[in-house]
């Protein structure tokens, strides 16, 4: 049987934020441990589902490594892998062969007339049908787990968020008295005493000597009110008994010199951005947090609904909505050397049961067409090209978006503008962000060429695919140029 071994992803930062962590987390590999184990120990290693994890699967140095930005997500792939997990769901399966089988007997024994082959067939139905049921209680039973797990990690992570944020209102809030004292005048003073006109106003208005002795306060507070005069320099001896002036490019960034020279002040600041930083941080962990609790509730409806015998399709509500953020990834990837600026953004919609609204920005793009499609996996630890061929569940051969024929994957091509920049609606019936087939957290890709929709050379369809002559599983669309995570958007 197949181990696995893991460690955490931010081990080598340092940067984790919640200090506890950082002396439990030796930057070390577990060691082999079964799945089980591993999902055991990362659970409770985490508190919050948002730290990276990096596994092994199988254990040992020529393993590759798979980097997972967020704890749940190594937890799912296991789980995924899990010989448990898949006994369940083969069990599922083999349990609804097992009713469809049983039927068949029975309308066979009835054809014959056999009423002992027809009882035991009865009875084989009755026996696989309890056990599709308890599949099914299981699967529902799991995705509870799941749910409650994630809803903890989100109740543990609002009460230091909260209080983070309270922290960094306090710290911008908090009135600091400076015991700093400085003389100014204007530096530009003896320069326009002539010419009249608004010169010479400026000129009464500023006697060129020196300002009385002032306090912080009193010279911020003036300081801010000449922000039309910004142009004018200003001379400032600070503190007020500093032998030489200082000269500053205008009354603003004399202000922020004062800033700096105030140790209060200074001190202030510092809390300010540490606070700031630290609420940032657990601020994006709670929504991460926030975001996996709304997937757990999806798989929760999903479970009850293939209980109760519905259509898991039926059981969300409407619009669901994710987004794509679609970068090089790092790599370019199947073009050799070249370098990708494509990047850009790509919106899911999931308007009703049938309708996903899929409006795409994506800059950067050589003029003419370049296939956009939706792929198998968001791996990305070898830049786009690990990502895994199109989205295909239902085994069908490349083709357009209005073809019967073609992968759900196949979004056709998008076409940049002068600017380089493509931008559109599409509206898909098969692409879903629910249920079983949804595209959530797979990825969404741009291609360097032109899909040509499975209507091109076929010569070499794979596996793997031979670019150039793989129109039907492909669509010839060549390198893979930006590519990202189909992630559930929060509001
Ligand atoms: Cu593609
Ligand atoms: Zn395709």
């Amino acid at each position: 049987m197949t181990d696995c071994e893991w460690r955490f992803g931010d081990a080598a930062t340092g940067a984790v934020g919640l200090a506890a962590f950082a002396g439990w987390n030796p930057m070390r590999w577990s060691g082999s441990q079964s799945f089980e184990k591993a999902i055991a120990d990362i659970r409770k290693a985490t508190k919050d589902g948002d730290r990276p994890i990096i596994l092994k699967v199988p254990s040992g140095v020529m393993s590759a490594e798979q980097t997972f930005d967020d704890a749940q997500k190594a937890i799912d792939f296991l789980a995924s892998k899990d010989p448990n997990v898949q006994a369940a769901t083969a069990s599922e399966q083999g349990a609804t062969a097992a009713m469809e089988k049983a039927a068949a007997l029975k309308a066979a024994a009835e054809k014959e007339g056999d009423e002992s082959k027809k009882a035991a067939a009865e009875q084989a139905a009755k026996e696989a049908e309890e056990a599709a049921q308890r599949a099914k209680e299981k699967a529902l039973e799991d995705a509870k787990g799941a749910l409650e797990q994630q809803q903890k990690y989100l109740k543990d992570a609002v009460g230091p968020t909260e209080a983070a944020q309270k922290k960094f209102d306090a710290a911008k809030a908090e009135k600091v008295s400076s015991d700093l004292t400085a003389k100014w005048m204007w530096g530009d003073a003896g320069e326009k005493t002539w010419g009249g006109g608004w010169a010479q106003k400026f000129t009464e208005m500023n006697p060129m000597r020196w300002s009385k002795s002032e306090s912080f306060d009193e010279i911020v507070a003036e300081f801010n009110k000449v922000e039309k005069n910004d142009g004018r320099p200003v001379l400032m001896k600070c503190p007020a008994d500093e032998k030489d002036a200082q000269h500053h490019a205008n009354a603003k960034v004399a202000v922020k010199f004062l800033y700096d020279k105030c140790p209060k002040h200074k001190a202030q600041k510092e809390k300010i951005v540490a606070a700031e930083q630290e609420y940032v941080e657990l601020n994006s962990k709670l929504t991460t947090c926030k975001t996996n609790v709304k997937e757990a509730e999806r798989k929760v409806a999903s479970a009850e609904a293939v209980l109760k015998g519905n259509d898991p399709v039926k059981a969300s509500e409407y619009p669901i909505i994710a987004t794509c953020v679609v970068t090089p990834q790092g790599k370019p990837c199947g073009g050799g050397a070249e370098t990708s600026v494509c990047s850009g953004t790509v919106r899911f919609e999931q308007v009703d049961e049938e309708t996903c609204r899929i409006h795409y920005h994506i800059k950067g793009l050589t003029p003419g067409k370049h296939g956009f499609h939706i792929h198998e996996k968001a791996d990305f630890s070898d830049g786009c090209n690990s990502a895994g061929p199109h989205y295909n569940p239902h085994k069908k051969t490349h083709g357009a978006p209005g073809d019967e024929e073609r992968h759900v994957g196949d979004l056709g091509n998008v076409e940049p503008d002068n600017d380089g920049v493509a931008q559109g609606e599409i509206h898909d019936k098969l692409i879903k962000l629910y249920g079983e087939f949804s595209v959530i957290g797979r990825s969404c890709m741009v291609h360097a060429d032109e899909d040509d929709l499975g209507t091109g050379n076929n010569d070499s369809p794979g596996p793997p695919p031979v670019d150039g002559k793989a129109s039907k599983a492909t669509g010839n669309a060549g390198a893979r140029i930006a590519c990202g995570e189909i992630k559930v958007a929060v509001e």
